[in-house]
Parts: C-alpha cells; structure tokens; sequence
C-alpha cells in the first residue's frame, strides 16, 4: 500500500448545497439533504467533498458573500447538522473540505456595518479598502469588477460628509478585505481553527490568488473584461505578499496530527499557480489552464507539458478539474448534443486517469449539459452586470426520472426549485442511470475503483514523470509506471498501444472511437525507462 497523502491520487466531489438534495421541503438545498445522499457520494468511490460555502450569507453571489465566516446560513441548518454531517462524512471514510473565502466579505458582515457607521478616517474602515477619490465624483482608480461596472462604490451615497467609496473586486455587495491590516490575517487565523478544530479536514481557498493590491492602488493599464475577470489586471492579484499567507496557513494547517488540506482557487497561467503549490503554501491549486479549454488536443497537450514542467520545478502535482459552480458544464463546452455527450464522458475519464488529485463536480457523472436558464430567473449577479450567467451549471440535482418533486430534489410535492429544472431532466437522473451499463454514472463509479487499485498497485503515480503526444487524431498521456490515457480527439479512430484497462465507448478490434477516451497499460506495467 501506499504511503502517500489522501489527496496526492485523491478525487474530490464539489458539492454545490442549494442544489443537491433538499431535506426541508422549500425549494433550496441543505445540509440534510446532503447527510440523506453521502451513500450515494461515497459509493461513487471518491475520497471526500467540498462544499461550497453554507455560512449564513444574504445571497447575492450565492454564498460567496460571507455574513459569518462561523456559522451555517439558517436555510441550509445549523452548526449540529454541520457537524453530523461531517461525522457521517468521516464515518463512510469521506474526507470534508469547506470553502473559505478571503479577498471579500459581504456588506452585512458586522464589521462592514461597523465600519460604515464609524466614519471616514476611522479605525474600523482600515479593515477595508475606504477612501475618498481624488477625482471627487469619479472612483478612486479605474478597476473593473469581475462581474462587470466599476470596482469601487460609494460608502455612503447619500452623505455630503463621508465621500469615501470601498473596492469591492466582485459585486458591490462583496466588500475586499484589506490584508495590509494584520487584525484581518488574525481574523482568519481564528475562522480556519474554528473549521480545523471542529475536524473539517481542508479548506478550498477562494480566489487565492487575490487578498493584495498594488501599493497606492493605482490606475490599470489595462481594463478587463468581465470574462476575464481579474487575469487582466496584474494589481489586483497574484502579489507577491500573499504567499506569506499562505505560508502561514500552511503551518496552521501542519499542526494538526493529521495535517488539513488547502486547495486554491488560483486561476492562473500554470507558471504563476505552481508557484502557489509548494510544500510550504498550498497542497493543491486546481489546473485552470485546462479547464478553460476546449475539446482541443494541441492545447491540451500544450497545458498538459507546461504543467509537467512545474511539477518537475516544484514539485507540484496538477489537480485536475473540468467543471466547477462557475463553468459551462463539459457537455456544452465540448460541442453539445450527442457529440458533446461523448466528449463529456472522454473528458471526465481522462482526468480521472491523468495522476495527480481531481475534483469532480455534481452532476458531472450524470453528465448533464448547461442548462439555458430563462432570462428573468436568472439570479447569478455576473448576469445582472455582466450578461454572462453561471445560473446553467447550478440547476438542481435530477435523483429521479419522474419530474414529480424536481426529480427527487425536494421532499415537498410543491415547493419551486430555487432554479428551474428544464424538461426532460430526468434522462440524467441517477434513479436513470443507475440500471443503464453504459451510462456515464457507472462509467464514473467503474473509473473510481480501477483507479484505486492502480493507486494500490503503484501504477498510478502522480510524482512519476509523464510524457504528452499529440498528432491530429489522438492526444496521449504516457506515465513513467506505463499507464496511458488516450484521447481519441479527431475524425477517426485510434489504435490502442496497449492493454486495454477501461475506455469511455467501446473499443472496436483494438480501436478507440473517435471522441473517447481509454486508459492503456504499456508493456509488462512494470513501467519504462
Ligand atoms: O470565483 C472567482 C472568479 O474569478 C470567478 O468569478 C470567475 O472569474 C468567473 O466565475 C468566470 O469563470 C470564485 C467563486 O468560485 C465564484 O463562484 C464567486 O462568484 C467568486 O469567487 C467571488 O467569490
């Protein structure tokens, strides 16, 4: 057996709860509902779950504006049923990971209000970025929110007196924190103890790579789009003092007896967030240049090199992840329809199979498509702003094929799921998939066991060196234990270089079919030179 560390070959399930599974009837997932389906996660064969985050919160992105870094949101429980939930967790061996986020907090967080009501010069607005502008009725500086307008907004809009605006990097809601005030690194000292104490076992860091801004907050030379986000302005991320941070967390999180996890939101070019994913900083930063990409084998194996050459200079292991809360769902970035379908379940197989930790998000094993939300329902605020909207991959969960109670997600025969399910949902459902051999359910679920055996036998290596090829039809992945993934990219089918172990389609007289995906042993499986 292994001696490595869980999360090394670990594969994590994201848990989004207000669309999982809704225990209490009203239309918005909990953490009952999720305590009610972990035999579900757990016999998917992964290794733990991240919940994004349940702490009490107003809403406005979903949570990610935090009210109270230390409590759970009435609507989806109470601190008890966090901690059943992390005991049932523990108890069917899932690890539990929480999300934390840093750079922001929520306007109706108490030291906002605080601040607000103290005034301009005062104390309390030090823990955020206040100030008055010098250009008087315009922002003090020109960054764009990442869900689009203006960065900064007025503290007190309707005062002669206080004429200081706060930065806010995301919605006007999320004010950023100031992290050249040490109360801020303290406060946070205390929020990930409190999660750490109580036996979560990692935190997911969001936005890691933010929480500093360049000295004197400075106009950017250049404006970013909302797609972008915060990539385009180099003043807002990726400072140099953050990885003091992330230092420090890293010994707060080594001094528990079994070390806590820290796993970073750092979407960054692989040369900028390898230098997060140091044995002193971060375990893990997920492989953002991959997911952003498409069904593209140049570019795949393009990131796939860039990432190995990292691993080789930090010893950073990429961690693999196509969907999260915030993308298109893989079926619909991959084309679509049947085809997109395919590439979907080629997609999942491949990173499942590629070593190193992954992390899959609900409903990706049920391979479900980005759902087009109707206008008007639409609640993500990117939409609001910025005429993009993540509402599509955050559709409520389909458990059963009968569209009665939202396909198993709620308990209530009426309540309205808090996103509209579209018809025909229950195709996906796993109550659907379940009894169907080819589905993408049991693909998953056939993907996790084999690749805990070859975790067993030692053939699936993150540290081993790796090998990515590429012609027009097929991209490879050759580890140095002789385990491959073979990616069948273009028109026609590829042969196979070895043993068959598992492939998304099947294989025909030694043939991959065009959009799949296998996993291959070379030779002996003993492994190469
Ligand atoms: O996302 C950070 C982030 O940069 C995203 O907003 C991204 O730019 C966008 O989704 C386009 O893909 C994290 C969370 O995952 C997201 O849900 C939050 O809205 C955001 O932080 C603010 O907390």
């Amino acid at each position: 057996a292994s001696t490595a560390a869980w999360w090394e070959s670990g594969v994590v399930y994201q848990v989004y709860p207000r669309s999982f599974a809704d225990a209490d009837g009203d239309g918005t997932g909990d953490l009952q509902g999720i305590i009610e389906r972990l035999p579900y996660i757990a016999a998917l064969g992964v290794n733990g779950i991240w919940l994004t985050p349940f702490q009490p919160s107003p809403g406005v992105d979903q949570g990610y504006d935090v009210q109270d870094y230390c409590g759970v949101d009435p609507q989806f429980g109470t601190l008890e049923d966090f901690d059943e939930l992390l005991r049932c967790s523990h108890a069917l061996g899932l690890r539990v990971l929480i999300d934390v986020v840093p750079n922001h907090t929520s306007t109706e967080h108490p030291l906002f209000k605080e601040a607000l009501a103290a005034g301009p010069g005062s104390q309390a607005r030090q823990l955020f970025h206040m100030q008055p502008s010098a250009a008087g009725s315009a922002p003090p500086n020109n960054w764009q929110s990442v869900f689009g307008g203006p960065a900064w907004s007025r503290a007190n809009p309707e005062s002669e007196t206080d004429t200081d605006w706060y930065l806010h990097l995301f919605s006007p809601a999320q004010p950023d924190w100031n992290w050249e005030n040490s109360a801020v690194w303290e406060m946070f000292d205390d929020v990930l103890s409190f999660w750490f104490d109580r036996g979560v076992d990692g935190a997911r860091i969001d936005v890691a790579h933010g929480l500093f801004k360049a000295e004197g907050l400075p106009d950017s030379p250049v404006v970013p789009t909302v797609i972008d986000g915060l990539r385009s302005n180099p003043l807002a991320m990726d400072r140099e003092r953050v990885h003091e941070v992330y230092r420090r967390w890293r010994r707060l999180a080594d001094s528990y007896e079994s070390p806590r996890l820290l796993v970073g939101e750092v979407n960054l070019e692989p040369e900028r967030s390898a230098r997060y994913t140091r044995p002193d900083e971060m375990h893990q930063t997920f492989a953002f240049a991959f997911a952003r990409l498409g069904w593209d084998p140049e570019g795949w194996a393009d990131a796939g090199r860039r990432f190995e050459a990292m691993r080789l200079r930090y010893g950073a292991s990429p961690t693999w992840a196509l969907e999260n809360h915030d993308l298109v769902r893989t079926v619909t970035r991959f084309g679509g329809g049947e085809r997109g379908a395919r590439r979907a379940r080629a997609g999942a197989l491949s990173t499942l199979g590629f070593p190193g930790g992954a992390y899959l998000y609900q409903g990706q094993e049920l391979g479900v498509p980005e759902v087009d939300v109707p206008e008007h329902l639409r609640l993500d605020p990117m939409w609001s702003r910025g005429g993009v909207s993540r509402d599509g991959a955050r559709v409520p969960f389909p458990w059963t094929a009968d569209d009665e109670k939202s396909y198993g997600f709620t308990t209530s025969a009426t309540a309205e799921p808090w996103l509209p399910q579209p018809e025909g949902w229950g195709q996906y459902s796993v109550e659907a998939q379940e009894t169907d051999a080819a589905s993408m359910l049991i693909l998953t679920r056939k993907a996790l066991r084999l690749r805990a055996e070859l975790v067993e036998r030692g053939l699936f290596a993150p540290h081993a060196g790796a090998v990515w090829s590429v012609d027009q039809q097929s991209l490879t992945y050759l580890s140095a234990t002789g385990l491959a993934v073979v990616v069948a990219m273009g028109e026609s089918p590829v042969p196979l270089p070895g043993t068959l172990l598992l492939s998304s389609e099947p294989v025909v007289d030694g043939f991959l079919p065009a959009d799949a995906a296998a996993w291959v042993l070379m030779g002996d499986g003993r492994g190469f030179e």
